[in-house]
């Protein structure tokens, strides 16, 4: 029978069943990379076991790559990616810039959520670096959990989607989903004091029906976002002002680092493209670490 993927932690998974039961599946070491939003054939073998026989055709899927393990699936079947980002752990534009290549690399829509604008106007200089992406036609939207505030406009956003949560460790990500859906109570935690970073309190993907339609998959934050697998000519396409631009470069294999007759130089010069966002780009293509 048909089921669609829960949650998912070593070689098991949780799987929601057609009639809303949830069956504990035991997963074949070749359908290994099943992830949240899958939809996979299972089968009951009684005893509230199962087995998952197959993984069916993905209409999307967001990737990111593992240091030695090469690319792994995020979650499945979504077509929308809301990247959190708040002020502690500290914003960062070439975070945000990788998941933004991310999500354009993998086709799906990308919404971006600055999440604990309570602590504003202590940091009001992060509005003010999100209006660039307000510029390409990103939405933004400022939520707090805590005062709280654009919860509503969010619902909105993410009704008759399917999204997934992704974002540094400690941002809010899972204390959004318990906002959002009362009679979920997903696990939060401090932010450590001693480095300001999060404390990968979500250890494993877990997928949560929205009233109505729509899906929300809550995932664990991670310190690190390498784009290892995105190639160097794909890179630029995740930058969509950096893309649509590309076209008039005299040369179609443009890096456009030094190359002549390149027009996103031009661009950046003139202040047509954001001289930031051209930097992180370059920063991302020469595989700098921050
Ligand atoms: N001030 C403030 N704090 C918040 C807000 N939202 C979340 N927090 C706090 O931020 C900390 C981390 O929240 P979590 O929801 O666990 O963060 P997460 O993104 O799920 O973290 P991981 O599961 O590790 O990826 C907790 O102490 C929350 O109480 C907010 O809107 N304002
Ligand atoms: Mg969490
Ligand atoms: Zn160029």
């Amino acid at each position: 029978m048909k089921g669609l993927v829960i949650s998912r932690f070593g070689s098991e998974a949780d799987i929601e069943l057609p009639d809303g039961q949830i069956l504990r599946c035991h997963l074949r070491r070749k359908l290994e990379n099943i992830v949240c939003g899958d939809r996979v054939l299972c089968q009951n073998e009684g005893d509230h076991q199962g087995v998952v026989t197959k993984i069916l055709p993905r209409e999307s899927v967001l990737e990111r790559p593992i240091r030695y393990q090469g690319l792994k699936a995020v979650a499945a079947n979504l077509d929308q990616i809301c990247i959190v980002v708040s002020p502690e752990p500290e914003f960062s534009s070439l975070i945000l810039d990788k998941y933004l290549v991310a999500a354009e690399h993998a086709g799906i829509n990308a919404l971006i959520i600055f999440n604990k604008a309570d602590l504003l106007p202590g940091y009001a200089d992060i509005p003010q670096q999100l209006d660039v992406y307000r510029a390409l036609d990103y939405t933004v939207l400022l939520t707090s959990v805590k005062k709280p505030e654009g919860l509503e406009a969010l619902q909105q956003s993410l009704s008759n989607h399917s999204s997934v949560f992704v974002g540094q460790s400690g941002v809010g990500k899972s204390s959004l989903v318990n906002a959002l859906l009362p009679e979920v109570q997903a696990q939060v935690s401090e932010i450590s004091d001693n480095s300001g970073l999060g404390t990968h309190t979500t250890t494993a993907s877990r997928l949560y029906h929205l009233p109505g339609h729509g899906i929300l998959i809550d995932s664990p934050g991670i310190r690190e976002f390498s784009l290892e697998h995105i190639d160097k000519k794909l890179l630029k396409q995740g930058y969509r002002e950096i893309y649509r631009c590309s076209e008039f470069c005299k040369y179609r294999d443009c890096l456009h680092l030094q190359e002549p007759g390149c027009a996103v130089k031009k661009a950046v010069e003139e202040n047509l493209i954001d001289k930031g966002r051209y930097a992180r780009y370059i920063k991302i293509l020469q595989q700098e670490d921050e």
